[in-house]
């Protein structure tokens, strides 16, 4: 079993497209343990994306992640961090594949809907960053 952390951003909340993504997500076998809906500050969504802070669109993204309410979610399944990217699609909804949500739903390569961890070591720290032992459900 793995866990993975799943957003709904901004711009997915904004167009009605939470239950979308977590229709897909069920439908899929990715079980949600822990869901709630945050609007971060400015500096929570650079703490978020530290790891992009030298790249030329890092003001833009955190603006953006920092725009509106978002939904949060921890995903757990066998092998659920990249079962979960494949159900993502590529970052840029253009080279997304067919029936991914990006390539479904996206309408720019940084309102891209969702976000998922992309490695075993960024999803303990993307879950550890919204979430405590006790919001997360026991199983
Ligand atoms: O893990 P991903 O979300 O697929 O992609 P990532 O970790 O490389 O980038 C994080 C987010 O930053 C991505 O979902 C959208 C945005 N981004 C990535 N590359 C670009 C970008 N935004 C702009 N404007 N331009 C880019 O080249």
């Amino acid at each position: 079993m793995q866990r993975t952390l799943s957003i709904v951003k901004p711009d997915g909340v904004a167009r009605g497209l939470i239950g979308d993504v977590v229709k897909r997500l069920e439908a899929n076998g990715l079980t949600i343990i822990a869901m709630k809906m945050i609007h971060m500050t400015k500096a929570q969504a650079e703490g978020f994306y530290a790891v992009h802070r030298e790249r030329p669109f890092f003001g833009s993204l955190t603006d953006f992640m920092s725009s509106g309410p978002a939904v949060v979610m921890v995903l757990e399944g066998d092998d659920a961090i990249a079962r979960y990217r494949d159900l993502m699609g590529a970052t840029n909804y253009k080279d997304a594949a067919e029936g991914t949500i990006r390539r479904d739903f996206a309408t720019d390569i940084e309102k891209n809907v969702v976000h998922g961890s992309d490695a075993p070591e960024t999803a303990a720290f993307e879950i550890g960053y919204f979430f405590n032992a006790f919001e997360i459900t026991a199983r």
